[in-house]
């Protein structure tokens, strides 16, 4: 999308140029329509809104990708309300939040914690894993370790009072078949890619996984290639949904994959989740969805079931928008 001041910067080139050379002006203005679109960021779901919020204060102010996907999304793992993100999150079968996260960065550095307990902020020991480790991924008490000797704070071990009824409610009705619900509603990972205003690309992801996994599960969001992916020389892409099918494709990778053969982000997420449909004979009992942005600044998202959304944040402002999907 062109915004309006990109479109008079863009008349304003082009008629000079007319006035100057004609035969010029074409290779001009797909010179222009190749610039990118920066700064952008676009997130999973609703609270993405918010998360996006915290990422375009970094932005706007010419600030790093890689910081803003990080700020962004401890936004959400902030909202206690949230029962998807941070420690706010339903638990695991045994009553335990576990928390998984991802962070990736232009350079192609990355970082992930996972099956980690009582840390606040996932993401950003998933940054300190990327920054201050030779290693990509750390997890369980592992990670808990390494967090504590970095500074992060313990938190007391206790599920909010809407997860701890929530969990009563499913321990009642799984008392005689106890296995993890993998269903279209008990998830909403936050997913954030962005591209700042040097142009370089940064993506994170941070959830407290499927409700009431079997403890020690680990999804698709700690999983570079499947929770989310970067390359800076084609784009980013990230994934929220039921984790063992995107692990199963490597979905965000292969998103990337699929643009950097031509394909624009949303038909690269649309051609992912077709390769996930022929890959998991389950497809039509849960969700997923793609996010990707590109090089150029473009977007585009797709989902499995009808009912993804994703914010999008330019300097158009910062908008909710529901996704394409395949089940319909
Ligand atoms: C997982 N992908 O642990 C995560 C859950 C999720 O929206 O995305 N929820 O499988």
């Amino acid at each position: 999308m062109t915004t309006r001041r990109n479109f008079l910067k863009l008349s304003a080139l082009v008629g000079s140029l007319f006035a100057f050379n004609k035969s010029k002006a074409v290779t001009l203005v797909e010179q222009s329509s190749k610039v990118a679109r920066k700064p952008i960021v676009i997130s999973t779901w609703k609270h993405g809104l918010a998360a996006n919020d915290g990422a375009w204060k970094i932005l706007s102010a010419n600030g790093a990708a890689l910081d803003a996907v990080e700020k962004g999304v401890m936004v959400t793992e902030d909202d206690l309300t949230n029962l998807s993100v941070g420690l706010g999150g339903l638990p695991d079968r045994d009553g335990n939040v576990t928390l998984d996260a991802s962070i990736m960065d232009e350079k192609g550095r990355c970082g992930g914690v996972a099956f980690l307990e009582r840390i606040k902020h996932p993401v950003s020991v998933a940054r300190m894993v990327m920054e201050k480790t030779p290693h990509v991924l750390i997890v369980g008490s592992g990670a808990q370790k390494f967090a504590l000797e970095n500074g992060f704070k313990l938190e007391p071990k206790k599920l909010t009072a809407e997860a701890e009824k929530a969990y009563k409610e499913w321990l009642k009705k799984n008392e005689a078949d106890f296995k993890p619900s993998m269903n279209i509603e008990n998830h909403d990972t936050i997913g954030m890619v962005a591209m700042d205003m040097s142009g370089n690309l940064s993506g994170s992801c941070t959830t407290s996984g499927l409700a009431y996994k079997i403890n020690g599960r680990v999804g698709d969001s700690p999983i570079i290639g499947a929770g989310m992916y970067v390359d800076n020389e084609v784009g980013a892409a990230c994934a929220t949904g039921v984790g063992e099918t995107v692990l199963r494709i490597c979905g965000s990778y292969l998103v990337v994959e699929l643009m950097r053969q031509g394909l624009s982000p949303k038909d690269a997420c649309k051609k992912a989740i077709e390769r996930l449909v022929a890959k998991n004979p389950n497809y039509k009992e849960v969700q997923v969805g793609f996010l990707a942005i590109n090089k150029k600044g473009e977007h585009g998202a797709f989902a499995l079931q009808k009912g993804f959304n994703y914010a999008l944040a330019d300097d158009t402002g910062n908008k909710l928008y529901d996704s394409e999907y395949f089940c319909k």
